[in-house]
């Protein structure tokens, strides 16, 4: 029998590609996309789209029992830079929308809850270079002890209630359609709607601050895979999943060979801090071993096709 799948911040920067793939997938009726605001063209083209806040818990419930979901995908989230700016809307939002979220599928007895985590959940104390899955987690952004509480919160509602918990710590997500929201990595998408437009950038990272990342479609196979991965091959509950890291200055290197005229420049601001005290590049063995993951892009695959994708649909020549 097909799924139904309920997705919340479902206008969000990996959201929205997210709903488009599942209903591809599952039929457009049975992906329920929500949020809060008003919804791009794209979310109600082939399917529904419903508001939805995810602080209502009787919305919340009342929604997954009407239309029926057995799988809810968790992704209304505040990210790392709005949530240094504004620690107490991070933490309503990703906190306490956690806790009905897991909640409802606790006692709902839903199929499975998917809630992405980030590699913000990692802090200073961790080893920067290929972090291991399991390794010291003391963040010092608020972004990333909301993310450490999503997935200390969902491992518990494992193992004491057997709720089918299961999280992705992403990295960077570059993508071509919908803009990021309020994030650290940020930069990398901005980078290449500046470069085709204005062919110079001023980056609020500084030149050599290495960051894992991956390109949209993996981000999208990796959160799919997961959702479908066999149970019983599972021995983790949240997994680190990467496919390149980069600099600014490597990204920018990697543009100029498609627009030679592009330059970069940089003024780092608060976010330079938040991205020190992330992993440089993370170990994704354990998503390897457990459910296959594989990433398709490397840096100068998602460069050449980010440029191409963004500039058809800009309309402009480069
Ligand atoms: C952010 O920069 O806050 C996010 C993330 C790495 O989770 N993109």
């Amino acid at each position: 029998m097909t799924k139904r799948i309920l997705v919340t911040g479902s206008y969000g920067q990996i959201g929205t590609e997210l709903v488009g793939e599942l209903r591809k997938r599952y039929g457009g009726e049975n992906v329920i996309a929500t949020g809060r605001k008003k919804p791009p063209e794209i979310l109600t083209r082939d399917g529904p789209y419903y508001r939805l806040d995810i602080l209502d818990e009787n919305q919340l419930h009342t929604m997954l029992v009407d239309y029926d979901i057995d799988i809810i995908i968790h992704n209304a989230s505040v990210l790392s830079a709005v949530g240094e700016k504004n620690p107490q809307l991070a933490y309503r939002t990703n906190v306490q929308g956690t806790y009905n979220v897991m909640e409802a599928v606790r006692i709902l007895g839903l199929e499975q809850a998917l809630v992405p985590s980030s590699i913000a959940a990692f802090g200073p104390s961790t080893p920067r270079d290929n972090t291991p899955n399991d390794v010291i987690m003391r963040p010092t952004s608020m972004y990333g002890v909301t993310k450490v509480f999503v997935e200390l919160f969902g491992e518990y509602y494992n193992l004491r209630y057997g709720v089918n918990f299961r999280s992705l710590r992403y990295p960077g997500v570059i993508s071509s359609e919908a803009l990021p929201g309020g994030g650290t990595t940020d930069y990398a998408v901005e980078i290449f709607y500046e470069a085709l437009k204005n062919k110079k950038y001023t980056c609020f990272l500084g030149p050599d601050t290495r960051l894992p990342m991956m390109y949209m479609p993996d981000c999208i196979k990796s959160t799919i895979d997961l959702m479908e991965a066999d149970d019983s091959r599972l021995k983790h509950r949240t997994f680190n999943v990467t496919a390149f890291s980069f600099t600014p200055a490597e990204l920018a290197e990697e543009i100029k060979k498609h627009i030679p005229e592009f330059e970069i420049a940089y003024e780092p601001d608060f976010r330079q801090k938040i991205a020190e005290s992330w992993p440089m590049s993370i170990d994704d063995s354990v998503a390897r071993e457990e459910w296959d993951w594989k990433p398709d892009y490397d840096l100068a695959g998602m460069v050449k096709d980010m440029l191409e994708k963004l500039s058809k649909r800009l309309g402009i020549v480069y």
